[in-house]
């Protein structure tokens, strides 16, 4: 029921951001004055039995809520597998993490999720796909909701598909990312359309450093798309913070007291953010008698968003040591950080789950289920569950949950 009603909201807000973009604006991609196309194609991937492919949009630029699309699939019949459950992790061109879930479940082999990559460069979407097998929490899984190969294609069919209890497997794609651009078509004086974009050339628009941002006018119709001699009137604000201002446009005719001016229908200009966040661009753009496109004086808005610093979303790795610890890290493997565990007898062994999902410390393996030596039972995100053996050997142990997830305690 929560699973549905996630997906539900999530395909709503979709909808919703869909709306918003095309409910006010024709946006477009234009390849008539850019610069640097980057584009993505479907990235497949196969180990094994399993395939995944990737849909992202050919061109994405940085900030933009970007919709991605994840296709599992049986590698020999091309069927999609039912009931996987999913962890994500996007990362930037720094390796910083941007985006991190692993509470995701896909139904019917689709997996989707919308993100705004902060920077342009190679970013990177990192995917754990875990199945469902016939124990969970050390009872039996119903056989419908074991992870199926779809062969017959309909949800109501999965207890006469063949299970695939594929285990654990992550996978990698890049995605490539542009700088912020966006474009607005307007329709100008007698019906004149005309685009307006807004770009920058840095790879991330950072607070405290000079950026320069760049608004090309052009004609959306026509051989020739440059538009000449266009003025601006350019505000740069945050709430009722204006940052910068140029000065008041000219008359019909001229360029009046330093204006802006684009003799070819581009105006460039250089400010520095003071601080991170959303910041709204508007610019009062004019033809003047001698533009070659006559199309009035009209408004145009875009927003762009300043980072706090460039490295300000790394995450610092902590160099503490500790001793005897392991850290719980969920669905990707390793799945317990060291997996493999050294003490003495006798001594405490701290488990601590630094993942979101609920995790459990099991002694057993996930075929012949609990053999009853230890059970953290339920770890919520931030539990510890500390453990001390007296009998030196080897203990394996599992999650019940993500029957994938394994490691072993040594005792010496
Ligand atoms: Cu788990």
């Amino acid at each position: 029921m929560k699973k549905q009603l996630s997906i539900t909201t999530s395909i709503l807000s979709f909808a919703l951001v869909a709306f918003f973009i095309v409910g006010e604006y024709t946006y477009e991609e234009q390849t008539a004055f850019a610069n640097s196309t980057i584009e993505n194609t479907p990235g497949i991937q196969s180990t094994e039995n399993i395939t995944l492919d990737l849909v992202a949009p050919n061109t994405i630029h940085a900030m933009e809520n970007t919709p991605i699309q994840i296709n599992i699939s049986d590698s020999e019949s091309g069927a999609p597998i039912s009931h996987v459950d999913w962890a994500l992790v996007v990362k930037d061109p720094n390796g910083a993490i941007i985006w991190k879930t692993t509470t995701a479940h896909s139904h019917a082999g689709k997996m989707n999720f919308n993100v705004a990559f902060p920077m342009a460069g190679v970013s990177t979407v990192s995917l754990t796909a875990n199945s469902i097998g016939p124990k969970m929490m050390g009872m039996d899984v119903p056989s419908k909701a074991f992870s199926h190969t779809m062969l017959s294609g309909k949800l109501s069919g999965f207890e006469t598909d063949p299970a695939n209890n594929f285990g654990s497997r992550t996978f990698e794609f890049p995605i490539n990312v542009a700088p912020q651009k966006q474009i607005r078509t307007i329709t100008g004086a007698d019906g004149t359309q005309i685009n307006v974009e807004f770009e920058t050339t840095n790879d991330k628009i950072v607070a405290g450093l000079p950026t320069t941002l760049l608004l090309t006018t052009s004609n959306a119709e026509g051989e020739n798309p440059m538009i000449n001699h266009v003025d601006a009137l350019i505000k740069i604000r945050k709430g009722y913070y204006i940052g910068a201002q140029s000065a008041e446009r000219g008359s019909e005719m001229m360029p009046m007291n330093g204006a802006l001016h684009g003799h070819l229908g581009q105006v460039s200009f250089t400010t520095i953010f003071p601080s991170a966040g959303s910041y709204l661009i508007s610019a009062e753009l004019n033809s003047l008698g001698v533009s070659n496109v006559q199309f009035g004086m009209q408004k145009v808005r875009f927003i762009v968003q300043v980072a706090e610093n460039s490295d300000s979303n790394v995450i610092q790795v902590n160099e503490v040591t500790k001793t005897n610890t392991v850290d719980i890290i969920g669905m990707e493997a390793p799945f317990y950080s060291p997996s493999n565990i050294t003490v003495k007898a006798g001594e405490e062994i701290t488990f601590d789950n630094v993942d979101a999902n609920f995790h459990t410390v099991t002694s057993g393996d996930p075929e012949s289920g609990p053999d009853g030596k230890f059970d953290s039972g339920l770890l919520s995100a931030g539990d510890t569950y500390t453990l001390t053996i007296n009998e030196p050997g080897t203990y394996q142990y599992y999650c019940t949950i993500h029957t994938s997830m394994v490691g072993t305690i040594t005792v010496t």
